[in-house]
């Protein structure tokens, strides 16, 4: 499909111009309300996904032409909806591009995992699949899911069959669907934690949409000749209605965690819902629930803003699932289906109100509900080296630098897998953790992950553990910058900072992103590097270490080899000034912007804000 007239290139939202050209951008007016939506000709991914029939478009024509390496723009829309995303190496465009050659296209595929649950079987199957089909790596995100980079077309049916046949999918891992739902991933077996991973299953299968798409073209389409898979797609298709989504399902991503005060793990505010499980013990009370998290945000446009969740009710157990049904319906039905950056939740909310939300919520879930509780303060728990899992089992969390599982640990993690059995469990801070250990597989284990050279938790300082970075490039069609690929020689030299004034022990959280897109929550924690253009970050400090708080930005474009210069003139001040046990981001938020910048100035003057 063409862009509609209203389609614009946004300006600095990304460096693949190509990836911009397809987001629709219109102006900013107020959310449609269901009537007027219904009015007005749907355009741009809203008409792709209307006329999409329940998510076939032509993906599976397109497959089955083995004379393109690439598919149509409209496909590529729907393709989020089946966990794939089309890429291309940014590395090689540029020289490519300067032979007279294409690009070098290739998919990302994202499985789905409702709170990072596999099977060690699972786990295997998906290395084994990474090897085979994609770049010889998997990648554990930011919600706990894997994800494959570099799998080419004609490999996608194998690697999408192969998943189905690992009991695993990538159905909804993107799109404008309700996503994979996060959980706190320590493997304990308590009331608590057993709650709040069924739950966190629970809602993701109920949100999963009903239509065959996926199976007639990735499971059913894998076992016929591929020639012959257009007339036979077409004849299997089975439709079925979407009771909750609609035929244009929602009008942007949805995200949903669950945490308790204690693990807040998940960053559970950052979500579109977020669902805080209060107990009495072992009693679990209810939940608060809060709505409208969200980070991406574009620079130079405060019409978008990162935002934390507002609690909105207090809902008894039996209760989640229908209250949570009715916000997402209340978002399909009023979310901004005209301007995809304005499509949020978070911007729903913003614009009518959270006491209309309120109102709707209990219009659509036909009760009323209580006011949200008060909540604690919220905790996050180092899950990484080894846990009593309070079965007589052990848990172990091994941190994966920026989720990537590759080479030596890649080897490590085959091999004790394939030796102990683990579960293994996908944490939020990228990293991997190995479930159900037998206390005397213990020195085994660890003597095995040793001899592959792996690093392990008690090897790493705290900002080391709590550094995360997104993929970036020359993956990622929005990369500005890298993060990824910087991340070890970046927090290296934030650290050797830190070891200089004696704060190498403090607890600290860094996060790099590529853009302001936010996929590794920078606005969420301690410190936060933000792509702004290539080799420059936007500094972000003042948030809290528990994501209750979202930082500031307090430089706008960092060389990045300036970036550790630049946060010791802050970590000087905060040995100086810091109260009592105060942390670096309470420290940062309590000086506040003006203040920080001062002593900035003081110390460099010649720095550009
Ligand atoms: Fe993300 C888009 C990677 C978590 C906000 N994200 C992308 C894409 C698909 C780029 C694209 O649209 O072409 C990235 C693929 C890069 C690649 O090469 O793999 C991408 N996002 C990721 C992952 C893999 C980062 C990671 O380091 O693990 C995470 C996958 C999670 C998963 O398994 O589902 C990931 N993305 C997030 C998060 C964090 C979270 O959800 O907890 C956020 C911020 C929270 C939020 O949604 O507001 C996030 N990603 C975005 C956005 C901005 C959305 C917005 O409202 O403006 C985009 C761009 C978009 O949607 O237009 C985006
Ligand atoms: Fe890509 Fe990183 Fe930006 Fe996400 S934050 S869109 S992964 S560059």
């Amino acid at each position: 499909m063409d862009g509609h007239p209203g389609t614009l290139a946004p300006s600095d939202t990304a460096g693949d111009k190509d990836a911009a050209k397809r987001q629709t951008v219109t102006p900013a007016e107020p959310a449609p309300t269901p009537a007027a939506a219904s009015i007005a000709a749907p355009a741009g991914v809203e008409a792709v996904k209307l006329a999409s029939r329940q998510l076939r478009g032509t993906i599976a024509e397109t497959l089955a032409d083995e004379a393109t390496d690439r598919f149509s723009e409209d496909d590529y829309n729907l393709l989020k909806f089946h966990g794939v995303y089309q890429q291309y190496d940014r590395d090689t465009a540029t020289p490519r591009k300067q032979q007279g050659l294409d690009k070098e296209y290739s998919v990302m595929a994202r499985t789905r995992v409702p709170g990072g649950r596999l099977t060690p079987d699972q786990y295997l199957a998906l290395d084994a699949l990474g090897e085979r089909l994609a770049n010889g790596s998997i990648r554990v995100t930011t919600r706990q899911t894997i994800q494959f980079h570099g799998v080419l077309k004609g490999h996608l049916p194998a690697l999408m069959a192969e998943i189905d046949e690992a009991l695993l999918t990538c159905f909804a891992a993107c799109g404008d669907v309700v996503r994979n739902v996060m959980a706190t991933p320590a493997p304990v077996k308590d009331v608590v934690h057993e709650t709040l991973n069924r739950v966190a299953a629970e809602i993701s299968s109920h949100f999963l949409p009903k239509t065959s798409a996926y199976h007639e073209i990735w499971v059913d389409g894998a076992k016929v000749e591929r020639p012959a898979a257009k007339k036979t797609v077409k004849k299997r298709i089975r439709k079925k209605a979407e009771p909750i989504y609609g035929d244009s399902y929602l009008p942007r991503k949805f995200k949903i965690a669950i945490a308790t005060p204690d693990d807040n793990s998940t960053d559970v505010l950052t979500n579109d819902i977020g669902i805080i499980a209060l107990f009495e013990g072992d009693r679990l009370a209810g939940y608060t629930v809060a709505v409208g998290g969200g980070l991406g945000m574009t620079h130079n446009k405060p019409k978008t803003y990162p935002r934390l969740a507002t609690p909105l009710l207090f809902v008894e157990p039996d209760g989640l699932l229908g209250v949570v049904e009715a916000i997402v319906k209340v978002q399909r039905d009023y979310g901004d289906r005209k301007d995809r950056r304005h499509a949020r939740l978070k911007y729903t909310i913003d614009d009518r109100g959270i006491d209309w939300m309120r109102a709707e919520v209990e219009k659509v879930a036909g009760r009323a509900y209580e006011d949200p509780r008060p909540l604690p303060r919220f905790r996050v728990v180092d899950h990484m080296g080894w846990h009593d899992q309070k079965d007589g089992k052990l848990y172990l969390g091994i941190p994966v630098p920026s989720g990537r599982v590759s080479g030596a640990l890649r080897d490590a993690l085959w091999d004790v897998v394939t030796r102990y059995r683990p579960t293994i469990i996908l944490a939020p801070s990228q990293d991997i953790i190995l479930g159900d250990v037998d206390p005397e597989d213990r020195d085994g284990i660890e003597a095995m992950l040793r001899d592959h050279g792996v690093t392990l938790a008690q090897d790493l300082k705290p900002l080391q553990r709590w550094s995360l970075a997104c993929p970036a490039l020359p993956t990622c069609g929005l990369a500005l910058t890298e993060a990824e690929r910087i991340r070890q020689p970046l927090v290296d030299a934030v650290l050797a900072k830190l070891a200089a004034r004696g704060l190498d022990r403090e607890t600290i959280s860094l996060r790099i992103t590529g853009c302001p897109n936010g996929c590794a929550r920078p606005y969420a924690g301690d410190i936060g590097l933000v792509g702004r253009m290539p080799g420059h970050f936007a500094l972000y400090v003042g948030g809290d270490f528990e994501g209750t708080r979202l930082n500031f930005r307090l430089l706008d474009k960092v060389a990045e080899e300036e970036v550790p210069e630049m946060l010791d003139i802050l970590f000087a001040a905060f040995v100086k000034h810091r109260q009592s046990i105060e942390s670096f981001g309470d420290f940062c938020n309590r000086w506040g912007l003006e203040r920080l910048i001062q002593e900035i100035d003081a110390a460099m003057p010649a720095v550009t804000i």
